[in-house]
């Protein structure tokens, strides 16, 4: 395995500098494994090593490959151990079969998925779930390297086992003990790690999370103000754009406007407008939606420095949420600054809202856990749901979801179901309270509908829960950052 390394680095499949990874975060180490399509014999050995780490679930399976980097590996596997390999494609034909998958497989049979490298384990989560909505069992995936950033923990909420040939502590000991680096870059590289680990939630059992700082001990995500968090590097132009606005208007409030005429929802707007960060929409719920009435809501969002953020909650094929976005009588997307969506459908319906969303400066809130009792968004779907967002940070600014799943403080949690009394309503609706949700699980925003809007005075109200929702911010800071 050592010789495998010191290969790998002399072919510059690993370099070390300052790199701009597709995440945006800034790091001293880059891999770049598809360069090694050129040196054949080290391409064999990458083979030979991976199936020597998985050749107890290999002996029997199919083999995959994720585009396209693992395929021409994957392919020397199957070649040189006689094992059938499926192809996945990234993207539907156009023409003849419409088939995401290429080769001889049925239901039920077992897939074994091959991979380069593993960060956060979205990509093999990508193709494990083309896998599986083809009937096929997904239970191991092999990786020449982890780079010890979650992706591990992740894969195994989705029911997935990483069996890897090297991890990045181990690559970064071997490049020192052969004197190809120093210890400086061995540090900065481990601080890089565990400072930009994608952390799993906690186990469905377990009580409601409690504030816990970063993993590596620096400051998590609770316990830097708004503030600094939308200053660092990773964290997305329209999130920073949110955490500015709270900081600036002392807010963390969202008023969810649920009301049935378009004139109300301009009172709302009007009367709240001062106390809150976001103001949510449900313009389809609306009796007379009329065209002119998303340019009124932009001009009191305007002056009161508020973001729009339209609850539409697309769910569907990429195909049609493109046209549900862009289209129609509502024109969410050139009005809406946020929008919330279902990661359900999985990846190809967030890549069409971002295809629309991202260059008009647009953001979206991926669903992560419903505040609805009996919802069906378990451990395994928000861990799914947080790779998601991962890979598409340049549109997705955090989750709406009822606790933290992930301490990444560049994402943020906007949580619905907020009163000041705790309780529910005759439909499922399970309520917190601001302190509950903002001081002891970390969440960032509250969304407040009837909590507001059934108040006699509906301005009072507003005031009233941006208090109690700033005090329970300020209380989870460190006395050092508290302002
Ligand atoms: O899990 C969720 C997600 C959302 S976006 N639970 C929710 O209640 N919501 C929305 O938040 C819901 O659609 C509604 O607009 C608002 C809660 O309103 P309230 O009146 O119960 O505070």
């Amino acid at each position: 395995m050592e010789d495998l390394v010191e290969a790998l680095f002399e072919a510059e499949a690993v370099k070390f500098g300052n790199f701009t990874l597709k995440s945006g975060l800034a790091s001293p180490i880059y891999f770049d494994l598809r360069v090694i399509v050129s040196h054949p014999r080290l391409m064999l050995q990458v083979a030979e090593r991976l199936w020597d780490v998985g050749r107890s679930v290999c002996h029997s399976a199919l083999l995959c490959g994720v585009p396209y980097t693992a395929l021409p590996i994957a392919t020397l596997m199957a070649t040189a151990h006689e094992r059938p390999m499926l192809m996945r494609r990234k993207e539907a034909k156009q023409y003849g079969t419409a088939r995401m998958l290429e080769g001889a497989f049925a239901a039920g049979d077992v897939c074994v998925v091959v991979e380069d490298v593993v960060t956060s384990g979205s990509s093999v989560l990508e193709t494990a779930d083309v896998l599986r909505q083809h009937g096929l069992q997904v239970r191991d995936a092999l990786v020449l390297l982890d780079r010890e950033q979650g992706g591990r923990e992740i894969l195994a909420g989705a029911g997935i086992t990483l069996h890897s040939v090297c991890t990045v502590s181990r690559l970064m000991q071997v490049l020192l003990d052969r004197g190809r680096v120093d210890r400086a870059t061995v540090d900065s590289v481990s601080a890089f790690i565990s400072q930009n680990r994608a952390t799993s939630p906690p186990p469905a059992s377990s009580p409601a999370p409690s504030l816990v700082p970063a993993p590596g001990g620096g400051p998590g995500a609770v316990a830097q103000s708004y503030g600094q968090r939308a200053r660092l590097p990773s964290t997305s132009a329209v999130a920073s754009r949110l955490l500015l606005l709270m900081e600036e208007k002392r807010s963390n409030l969202c008023v969810s406007a649920d009301v049935r005429m378009a004139a109300e929802l301009l009172a709302v707007a009007r009367a709240v407008g001062p106390h809150v960060c976001l103001l949510k929409t449900h313009v389809d719920a609306l009796d007379d939606f009329t065209a002119d009435l998303p340019e009124r809501l932009a001009e009191l969002a305007r002056s009161h420095r508020f973001l729009l953020l339209e609850d539409r909650k697309f769910a569907d094929i990429g195909h049609t949420a493109r046209r549900q976005y862009q289209g129609g009588v509502f024109g969410i997307a050139s009005w809406a600054d946020l929008v919330t969506a279902h990661a359900v459908s999985g990846p190809g319906g967030l890549e069409a809202l971002a295809g629309v969303g991202v260059p008009l400066g647009r953001g979206c809130l991926l669903i992560a856990k419903m505040s609805s009792q009996g919802a069906l968004t378990t451990q395994g779907y928000m861990q799914a749901t947080v790779a998601m967002a991962e890979a598409r940070r340049d549109f997705v600014l955090g989750f709406i979801s009822t606790e933290r799943v992930t301490h990444d403080p560049s994402l943020l949690h906007v949580t619905p179901g907020v009163k000041l009394q705790p309780g529910g309503d005759d439909l499922g609706q399970q309520y917190l309270t601001p302190e509950e949700v903002v001081g002891r699980r970390g969440c960032d925003v509250m969304v407040v509908g009837r909590g507001v809007l059934e108040a006699t005075d509906v301005t009072a109200a507003a005031r009233l829960y941006q208090q109690a929702g700033w005090d329970a911010y300020c209380g989870r800071l460190q006395p050092a950052t508290a302002s």
